[in-house]
């Protein structure tokens, strides 16, 4: 019998194709690649498998050759790309509105950031039904149709208006919260209700699973939840779905053998040489308040205050990429960065020694590659992260394997990276600083045995295991061979 979870047809649908629409100095339309962990993480698997991906084009204005670029492109790729046009006041309301001022902050447990406004909902519920429409009209019986992340909850609902889909599959790419939180969602009633739409949802933690499940006891008084093996099947009046915890992975390898590239290398050896004498923290994030970065400089200062023997002899180099620039929160975090940049800079700098390294840009991917492998030690503390792939492509490209790995205790991540990394709480500044002059100090034989093991899961819980593992728990409704995953995070005690 053919293995129905390769012979199946993949429709993925995002909120962005990994392909968008860019007016290039307002003269010429190009596609460029887009940024982000769900590109970054779906890429390989749509290229190794072929399919179709759904998505909204990334521009509100297209020029009439919109659709023929789009097929040049398909055809390049392999698989098809489907765009979605959005009106301005969609992108507003449903993108910047909805998923990224109420879900976003609310899911990442920062609800002090939150914005609800019923105009924002509207607007969701109207563009994900026309997500839907775009994806009934391209489906063929026997799809397997995998719906991602937290701007398109409500597609299932309505499909299901629309035709039978059987396999209807979701993946939240963020957290999910405690009811404490979720209930304060005007909408809950309806989202979680859109969840529940899906045959299979998934979440990248046993944490995000469990909260997910206790929301359904406490609003869906008519489901019944019984726990099969490592998935839960919640059965509803008519029908029943199942929800499981799937921790995303990269494609470990090619960032090892891309980390090896001359070019790459090049780059390593001229960072090396000129600091030779230092160690290099590197800290890479999109300009996001969940990532931590405020808090990561004050544990810097803190370690620079408390340890002054480290001074001269490490750098931080803070890598933010801009991000949802349109939003007011994100402005006032870039000043604060850069308020925080400035005063640590001014008050420890000596003459040949500026402590952090701050970059506000993008960075090309040879760059990124090289400031992976030079780095001493990945500082990665997010105040809260779905997962942070960053954690795993800094490990991946540590080919020598001599770097170490602080990580907050509050990134899916630390779920299976825990036992190599030193794992901190990122409110806690002087645990982090200590973590981090652990790291300064660690043996090289140390290093190296936690590097190792770190890798060893990247390399194994990789990209296409998460593949395999959530069509199989689609398709074939149970999951052979799938491990018991980790809940437990060990902290970082020492040095207090
Ligand atoms: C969401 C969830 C979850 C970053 N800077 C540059 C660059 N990147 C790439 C990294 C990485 C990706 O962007 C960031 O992924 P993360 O996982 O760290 O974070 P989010 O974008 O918030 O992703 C997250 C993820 O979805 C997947 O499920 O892990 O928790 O929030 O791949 O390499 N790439 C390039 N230049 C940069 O400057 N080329």
């Amino acid at each position: 019998m053919p293995d129905q979870t390769t012979s199946k047809r993949l429709v993925v649908v995002s909120n962005r194709l990994p392909y968008v629409l860019d007016f290039q100095n307002r003269h010429q339309w190009t596609l460029k690649p887009g940024s982000g962990g769900l590109v970054t993480a779906l890429l390989p698997v749509l290229r190794n498998r072929g399919g179709v991906w759904i998505g909204w084009s990334g521009s509100t204005e297209e020029p009439p050759e919109a659709e023929e670029m789009f097929r040049q492109a398909s055809r390049e790729a392999g698989y098809l790309l489907r765009p979605i046009s959005l009106t301005q006041e969609e992108v507003d309301r449903y993108y910047h509105g909805y998923a990224n001022e109420s879900v976003w902050p609310l899911f990442h447990d920062l609800q002090s950031q939150c914005r609800f406004d019923p105009e924002y909902w509207h607007a969701y519920v109207r563009v994900n039904r026309k997500f839907a429409e775009a994806l009934v009209a391209d489906y063929r019986p026997g799809d397997f149709v995998w719906v991602h992340d937290y701007h398109l909850m409500d597609v299932a609902h309505h499909v299901r208006e629309m035709i039978q889909a059987p396999d209807l599959a979701f993946f939240l790419h963020i957290p999910f919260p405690s009811p404490d939180i979720f209930l304060k969602l005007p909408e809950r009633q309806a989202v979680l209700n859109s969840l529940l739409a899906y045959d299979l949802v998934g979440f990248q933690t046993q944490r995000d699973r469990r909260n997910f499940i206790q929301c359904v006891r406490t609003l869906a008084r008519h489901a019944h939840v019984q726990s099969e093996g490592h998935l839960h099947v919640v059965r509803l009046e008519d029908r029943e779905m199942r929800v499981g915890a799937f921790p995303i992975g990269i494609d470990a390898d090619a960032f090892a053998t891309a980390a090896l590239a001359p070019e790459v290398e090049e780059r390593v050896r001229a960072i090396k040489a000129r600091y030779y004498d230092r160690q290099i923290i590197l800290g890479l994030d999109r300009l996001d308040y969940t990532k931590g970065i405020p808090h990561r400089l004050q544990a810097f200062a803190n370690l620079l205050e408390r340890f002054p023997e480290v001074r001269g002899r490490i750098h931080l180099f803070q890598v933010v990429v801009p991000s949802r620039e349109r939003i007011p929160k994100y402005d006032e975090l870039k000043t604060e960065i850069e308020r925080l940049v400035g005063n640590i800079n001014g008050r420890y700098s000596e003459i040949g020694y500026v402590p952090v390294h701050y970059f506000f840009r993008s960075l090309n991917r040879t760059e990124l590659l090289a400031l992976y492998r030079a780095a001493d030690i990945g500082l990665i503390t997010p105040l809260k992260d779905g997962m942070n792939l960053v954690a795993k492509e800094f490990c991946a490209c540590s080919v020598e394997e001599n770097s170490v790995l602080v990580l907050s205790q509050f990134a899916g991540a630390a779920a299976q990276l825990g036992q190599g990394a030193l794992v901190v709480n990122p409110y806690d500044v002087e645990q982090t600083a200590d973590a981090i002059y652990n790291a300064f100090r660690m043996s090289p034989g140390e290093r190296r045995y936690r590097m190792r093991r770190l890798r060893r899961n990247v390399r194994t819980q990789n990209i296409f295991w998460w593949v395999d593992s959530f069509m199989r728990a689609a398709i074939d409704k149970e999951l052979r061979d799938f491990p018991v995953l980790q809940d437990y995070i060990p902290e970082h005690h020492e040095h207090r």
